[in-house]
């Protein structure tokens, strides 16, 4: 069985992570994942701390298992969501977008585990300090907010940068995925991509079929003028969200292009407005199933790798 610290830490059965997808990462969604065995994370995304406190309840009303929140850390929000995940005494908050220091006290004091998501070696050594349990070493081939470096070369300078477990993301949908970032040094794996296609995820038909549909070229990175870049499937939208950026439209402009965008997506499946985020992995989800059903076989599929690996050594 694939079994790392990690397990042990935070009282899971597999070494898998749901990632906290914003408006994606449902108390639902979560809840299925922590049932499975995995750690299911409910995302705060720009959400205010109501919204979180009732998916928190909702998730512990469906298991009793551990359950994580992450805070998104540009939010508006993100003071009143670190607090109801203290009140609620999540046992696992993970962060995204940012720094999480000035949070640290107040959810060590509730005696929550944090892993903050870093995508440089600077973050893992300051999060290493600040009181982490663990980090989250996110590479660019994820959906969403994006960092410059891959999976493949932030994973393995990250676990020589921390005494902390690692757990990987970003490029991560299979069990080979998993194995080789076991290999690279991490104790974990975080998958967003592969569970837009569970069951529990209730995100509108059209985006599921999209990411069942997609293709190896069919993301791209947009917003990096604006400071924020973000990967989502290549559609009509991102395309021309492109091209305004860089043809010169205002910043204000662009912003206002962008508002609502993950909304109009992930509830409407809204293919002219909708900003449809999505890994480079998208390619290799190819069905939908129960949530459980992707740790299980995540996790046997790479324990089945790893027991291969073997072979090449003579
Ligand atoms: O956070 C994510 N992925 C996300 S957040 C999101 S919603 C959004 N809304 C508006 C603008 C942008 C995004 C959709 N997807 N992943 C975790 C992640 N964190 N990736 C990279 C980082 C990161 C980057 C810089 C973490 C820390 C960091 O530190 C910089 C600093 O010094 O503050």
């Amino acid at each position: 069985m694939l079994k790392s610290k990690i397990c042990e830490m935070l009282g899971i059965r597999y070494p898998v992570f749901q990632g906290g997808m914003a408006w994606i990462a449902d108390g639902k969604l979560a809840a299925a994942v922590s049932q499975g065995g995995g750690l299911g994370i409910i995302a705060a995304g720009n959400a205010p701390g109501q919204y979180v406190r009732e998916q928190i309840r909702l998730a512990r009303e469906e298991t009793e298992n551990p359950i994580g929140v992450n805070i998104m850390l540009l939010s508006p929000y993100a003071d009143e969501v670190a607090q109801v995940a203290a009140e609620e005494k999540v046992q696992v908050v993970t962060t995204g977008a940012g720094n999480p220091s000035k949070y640290m006290e107040t959810w060590l004091g509730a005696g929550i585990k944090v892993i903050p998501v870093v995508a440089s070696v600077a973050m893992a050594r300051l999060m290493t300090r600040c009181g982490a349990a663990a980090l989250i070493a996110e590479g660019g081939e994820s959906g969403g907010h994006v960092g410059e470096l891959t999976t493949m070369v932030l994973v393995p300078q990250v676990c020589d940068a921390t005494s902390l477990p690692v757990i990987a993301a970003g490029g991560i949908a299979d069990g080979r995925g998993a194995a080789a970032a076991f290999l690279l040094g991490a104790q974990g794996v975080q998958m967003g991509t592969r569970f837009l296609s569970a069951r529990e995820c209730s995100i509108h038909p059209v985006y599921k079929e999209k990411i069942l549909k997609a293709t190896d070229l069919c993301t791209m990175v947009t917003g990096k003028r604006l400071g924020h870049p973000v990967r989502s499937l290549r559609t009509r939208f991102a395309r021309e969200y492109s091209k305004a950026e860089y043809g010169g439209m205002p910043d204000e402009e662009l912003e206002a292009l962008a508002t609502g965008a993950l909304r109009l997506a992930v509830q409407e499946g809204s293919e002219e407005k909708g900003c449809f985020l999505s890994g480079q992995i998208a390619a290799m989800v190819k069905k939908e199933q129960p949530a459980a059903e992707i740790v299980k076989e995540v996790a046997e599929e790479a324990e089945a790798v790893l027991r291969e690996a073997l072979q090449w050594v003579k």
